[in-house]
């Protein structure tokens, strides 16, 4: 019987990385962005991957300390840490800019970050950051240098690397016998939830389930022993491994729970996927109609926050320059630049502009810290797009 099962096709999409210094370049790279379900491993992944030199290079844009939200989410997170498994080291897979190691000065921090660019910045303030990505050699390679390590930490992270087995394996060769590691990647529930089609794209190979990670790190020597349900990035998982040899550290019956749970959701079944690809074609007509209407009534639509997830709502719906003036923005690295495929301008962020009634919410999972910001806009009048969990104007 077929192991794969294709449930999605969302078409052709670009890089969601390749912020674009002019409009309408040559050969843009585009690549199509299937979904399939694995029968066995109950894992839900991109058809086919896009090379990794393609996505993390030396002009990475996003920046994780831009959202108030995350940087106050890792401050706590790495509180909670200290407390509770009082690391003498600690390693961050895929450390962006330090907004969560940077908290762990007073013992032997260290980050491992592909990103030129952003190892770059970690370097400078002396975490020492491996500008590599996450493989058997770099383990080794870190291990050989500062000897086991009691906590490893990874952010959004796992998801967006291909090779899940050696993975896994070098994070377990990597920790010291009583070490612990904090996975923290979109939910899979939340995902099929809220109809966030969007957070499947070139970098996102995998968005995980409890049950899909319960059996990709068989034989890895890890296993889970604690989950906490995160509000982040729409429903968010952290989940917490140890090494299957480490008895001193027991098992909480919240794993069994979640997989239960998940179980009874009919998560490890194709028809709730069939389901899922049924709700993302109709929720991408009542987008493209709700878009539609307002430029009938000659409506100006800004985008805010150009976030690489909006990038597979707007190529996906074929939302352009034409229904979008431009977008609004915080992170430098973005600004003066047009979105991936789509081609749309994105400006420096300052108040929305008094002629603007209404704003795409490419930024959906920072809803709240938005809207507290925009109080003035929504108080005369100011109306959000959202297409999470169902297109409307809010
Ligand atoms: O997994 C990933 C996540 C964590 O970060 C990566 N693969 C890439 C990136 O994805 P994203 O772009 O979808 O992430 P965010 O964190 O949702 O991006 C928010 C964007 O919105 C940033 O460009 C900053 C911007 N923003 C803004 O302009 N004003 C955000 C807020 C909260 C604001 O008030």
């Amino acid at each position: 019987m077929k192991n794969k099962i294709q449930f999605l096709n969302l078409g052709k999409h670009p890089i969601t990385n390749n912020f674009l210094n002019k409009k309408n370049p040559k050969n843009e790279y585009f690549y199509n962005l299937k979904l399939i379900f694995h029968k066995s491993s109950k894992l839900v992944s991109l058809a086919k991957f896009v090379p990794p030199k393609k996505m993390f290079n030396e002009k990475y844009a996003h920046r994780a300390s831009a959202s108030k939200t995350m940087s106050l989410a890792y401050l706590n997170l790495a509180e909670s840490i200290k407390t509770r498994f009082k690391p003498k080291s600690i390693l961050e897979i895929g450390s962006n800019d330090g907004v969560f190691i940077k908290h762990f000065k007073k013992i032997k921090n260290l980050g491992v970050e592909p990103c030129k660019n952003l190892a770059k910045i970690t370097n400078k303030v002396g975490i020492k950051t491996y500008d590599e990505f996450w493989t058997n050699k770099t383990a080794k390679k870190i291990v050989r240098q500062n000897g086991k390590i009691d906590v490893i930490y990874s952010a959004n992270t796992i998801s967006h690397i291909h090779n899940l087995n050696e993975t896994f394996k070098a994070i377990n060769y990597t920790l010291s016998d009583n070490g612990v590691f904090i996975l923290e990647d979109p939910s899979l529930v939340e995902v099929l939830k809220n109809k966030s089609y969007d957070q499947f794209y070139d970098e996102h190979s995998y968005v995980f389930s409890i049950s899909a990670l319960k059996n990709i790190t068989k034989g890895t020597g890890l296993i889970i022993f604690d989950i906490e349900k995160l509000k982040t990035h729409g429903g968010s998982n952290r989940v917490y491994f140890k090494k299957i040899s480490n008895k001193k550290i027991r098992i909480s019956k919240v794993v069994s729970e979640n997989l239960i749970k998940e179980t009874k959701l009919g998560i490890n079944n194709i028809k709730i996927y069939n389901k899922f690809s049924k709700e993302v074609r109709n929720s991408k007509k009542r987008l493209i109609k709700i878009f539609k209407n307002l430029k009938k009534n000659k409506e100006k639509i800004i985008g805010y926050g150009a976030t690489y997830k909006s990038s597979t709502v707007l190529n996906f719906c074929n939302l352009d320059n034409k229904y979008i003036d431009y977008f609004l923005d915080t992170t430098p690295t973005k600004i003066g630049k047009f979105t991936p495929g789509t081609h749309i301008p994105i400006l420096k962020y300052k108040k929305i502009p008094d002629d603007i009634n209404y704003a795409f919410l490419g930024a959906w999972n920072f809803k709240d810290e938005i809207f507290k910001k925009e109080k003035q806009y929504i108080k005369r009048g100011g109306k959000f797009i959202s297409h999470v969990p169902s297109p409307k104007i809010i």
